[in-house]
C-alpha cells in the first residue's frame, strides 16, 4: 500500500481510496501538469493502447499522442475544464487496430486529467431519446417511492444489460436495505437483505456523494500503476477523486468476488446533499459498458434524485390520509358501543386499534382486563410490562424501539414487542393502550445463495454478503423498526380522543338517569 498503516476489515474507514497510484486496465491514462500542460505521470499499461510506453511519454507534451488537429481539439477544451468530466471523441493514426479513442477529461488536484477508453466504433450509438423519455414519463408517474424504485431498476437494467440491479436505500444509522431490484429469473432474490453501515466506508461515501457512478467492469483486474506514482510537481499522489479508472481498494474487490459478483456498476442517490441510496448494478462475468451509457445512467440518477422528494412526499400524503380516516371511523365504532363497551369499539370492527398504523398487534389494557389484536405478548407478560410502564413511563404516550434495552425483562417478548407505544388514558390513569412492532430482524427474510466466505479475517467483520447480513442482524437485535413521527401523532390523538368521547358519554349517561 501506498500510505504508512496496512488496511485491516477494521480500519477500512482510513483506506485513503482516493490516492491508490494505480488504475483500473480497460484504459489508460495521461495526467499534465495544468500549468505546463505537459505530462507528468501516466498509467504503465500506454503501450498497449496509445503505442508508447509510459516513460516515455514523460515530460512530453499532446503531440507525442495526437495529430495536430485532435490535439486542438483537446485543447481547446482545457480552459473550460472543472471537476465535471467532458467527453471527445479521437482517432489516433498511428495505432494499428485500435484507432478511436474517447478521452474523458477533467480537472483536479493540479492534474488536467486524461483518460482514454478504446471504442470498437467511429461513432457508439447515442443514447436513444424515445426511449430516454418513456423512462422519465414513468419515472414521474409512480405514485410511490416503491413503485418509482422499481421502474428505476427496470429501466437501468433495460439500458445495461446487467444480470442484477437493486436500489440500495440508507437507514438513518447508514445499514441500508434493498429495497427495489430487477434481475436475471434464475438468481436468487436480494429484495428485503440489510447490510451494516461498514460495507460502505465513510470516505468511499464521501466520493459517492461527489461523484455519481462508480464503474468496475472486471473485479478480477490487475491494478496498473502509474509512473511515477507521485506526481513530480507536488511530491505525492495525485488525487483520483473524479478519475473514472481510479483503482479500486483490494478489500472491496475481495468482497465482490465472495459475493460472486465480476462486474459492478453504482450510481448515486442523493437527497438534500446526502446519500439515500445507490443503484448497484451486478454481473456475473465482466461487462464493459461504454462511456454514453454509463452518462445515461448517470442523468437516471439525477432524475431520480430530482424526483425523490416528491415521492416521499405522495407516500407520506398518501399514509397520513389513511391513518386520519382509519382513526375517524375507529372514533365512531367507540361513540357507537359507548361508554360500557368502549373496549368492543376498540377491537371488534375494522378498523381497530390495530389497524390505525402500521405494527404488528395492539391491545386495550382495561381495568384489569387485557384484550390483544394481532401478534402480541401473552396477557401475563403485558400485565407485567404495565407494571414497568407505571414505574418508568412517566409521559402520556411513552415510546419505544427497543424495549429490551430498557427493561432486560423485554428480551422474552422481543419477537413481538421490541418496539411499543404505551399511551395511558387520559380520564382513567394505569389504563393503557398498546402497540406493538416486532423485532426487526424477525421481519426479514434472507434468501441469499450459499456462498461461501473466503475471508475471516479479524474474526469479526466477514467480507460476504451473507456475513455482512449476519454483522447486520446483530446490531439490529432486540430493536424494532421506528415509529414515524405521524404515528406517534396519531397515538396521542386517538388517547385525547377516546377520553373525551368516553366523558361525552358518560355525561350523557348521567343526564338521562337525572
Ligand atoms: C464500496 N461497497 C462499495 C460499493 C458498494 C458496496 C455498492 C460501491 C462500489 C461498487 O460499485 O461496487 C456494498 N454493494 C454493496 C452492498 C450491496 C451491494 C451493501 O450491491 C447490497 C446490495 N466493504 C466491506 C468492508 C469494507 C469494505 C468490511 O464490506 C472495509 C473493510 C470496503 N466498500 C469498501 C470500499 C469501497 C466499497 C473501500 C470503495 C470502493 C471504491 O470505490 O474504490
Amino acid at each position: 500500500r501506498l500510505l504508512g498503516t496496512p488496511i485491516t476489515l477494521t480500519n477500512c474507514d482510513r483506506e485513503p481510496i482516493h490516492i491508490p497510484g494505480a488504475i483500473q486496465p480497460y484504459g489508460c491514462l495521461l495526467c499534465l501538469d495544468e500549468y505546463t500542460r505537459r505530462i507528468v505521470q501516466a498509467s504503465a499499461n500506454t503501450a498497449t493502447y496509445l503505442g508508447q510506453s509510459a516513460e516515455s511519454l514523460i515530460g512530453a507534451d499532446l503531440s507525442q499522442v495526437l495529430a495536430p488537429d485532435q490535439q486542438a481539439k483537446v485543447e481547446a477544451l482545457f480552459d473550460t475544464l472543472g471537476a465535471a468530466p467532458q467527453l471527445l471523441g479521437v482517432r489516433l493514426d498511428p495505432v494499428a487496430g485500435r484507432p478511436y479513442f474517447k478521452i474523458i477529461l477533467h480537472r483536479y488536484d493540479g492534474v488536467l486529467w486524461l483518460e482514454f477508453e478504446p471504442v470498437d466504433q467511429p461513432e457508439a450509438s447515442p443514447p436513444d431519446l424515445p426511449f430516454l423519455n418513456a423512462a422519465m414519463g414513468q419515472m414521474l408517474a409512480a405514485s410511490t417511492v416503491l413503485e418509482f424504485c422499481q421502474h428505476t431498476v427496470d429501466q437501468v437494467r433495460a439500458i445495461t444489460g446487467f444480470d442484477r440491479v437493486a436500489i440500495y436505500r440508507f437507514a438513518a444509522d447508514e445499514s441500508g436495505e434493498v429495497v427495489a431490484e430487477a434481475k436475471r429469473d434464475d438468481l436468487a432474490p436480494w429484495l428485503g437483505v440489510h447490510y451494516p453501515a461498514s460495507d460502505i466506508p465513510q470516505q468511499a461515501r464521501a466520493m459517492y456523494l461527489k461523484n455519481w457512478l462508480r464503474f468496475i467492469p472486471d473485479a478480477g483486474y490487475a491494478p496498473v500503476p502509474l509512473v511515477p506514482v507521485r506526481n513530480p510537481v507536488t511530491g505525492r499522489p495525485p488525487d483520483m477523486t473524479y478519475a473514472v479508472l481510479r483503482s479500486v481498494s483490494p478489500i472491496h474487490l475481495e468482497y465482490l468476488r465472495n459475493m460472486g459478483s465480476a462486474a459492478t456498476m453504482t450510481i448515486s442517490l442523493i437527497q438534500n446533499g446526502k446519500l439515500w441510496g445507490m443503484v448497484t448494478c451486478h454481473h456475473l462475468s465482466p461487462r464493459l459498458i461504454s462511456y454514453e451509457l454509463r452518462d445515461l445512467c448517470q442523468f437516471i440518477g439525477k432524475t431520480f434524485s430530482a424526483l425523490l422528494s416528491s415521492k416521499e412526499q405522495l407516500d407520506d400524503t398518501e399514509y397520513q390520509l389513511r391513518i386520519t380516516e382509519r382513526q375517524s371511523e375507529l372514533f365512531e365504532h367507540v361513540t357507537v358501543s359507548g361508554q360500557t363497551h368502549f373496549v368492543d369499539g376498540l377491537c371488534q370492527h375494522f378498523p381497530t386499534l390495530q389497524d390505525v398504523f402500521d405494527c404488528g398487534g395492539a391491545a386495550v389494557c382495561f381495568n384489569d382486563e387485557i384484550t390483544t389484536l394481532g401478534a402480541t405478548p401473552t396477557p401475563d407478560q403485558i400485565r407485567e410490562l404495565l407494571g414497568w410502564l407505571q414505574a418508568h413511563a412517566a409521559e402520556d404516550v411513552f415510546s419505544t424501539t427497543s424495549y429490551a434495552a430498557l427493561n432486560p425483562a423485554g428480551l422474552e417478548i422481543r419477537s413481538t414487542a421490541s418496539g411499543i407505544i404505551a399511551a395511558s388514558l387520559a380520564d382513567a390513569p394505569g389504563n393503557y393502550l398498546l402497540w406493538f412492532r416486532p423485532e426487526q430482524v424477525r421481519t426479514v427474510t434472507w434468501a441469499g445463495q450459499n456462498e461461501k466466505p473466503q475471508t475471516l479475517a479479524d474474526g469479526q467483520i466477514f467480507l460476504s454478503p451473507r456475513q455482512s447480513f449476519e454483522a447486520w442482524k446483530q446490531l439490529v437485535e432486540n430493536t424494532s423498526a421506528p415509529w414515524r413521527p405521524m404515528e406517534l401523532e396519531a397515538a396521542k390523538e386517538i388517547r385525547l380522543r377516546i377520553s373525551d368521547i368516553r366523558l361525552k358519554v358518560f355525561n350523557e349517561l348521567q343526564d338521562r338517569a337525572r
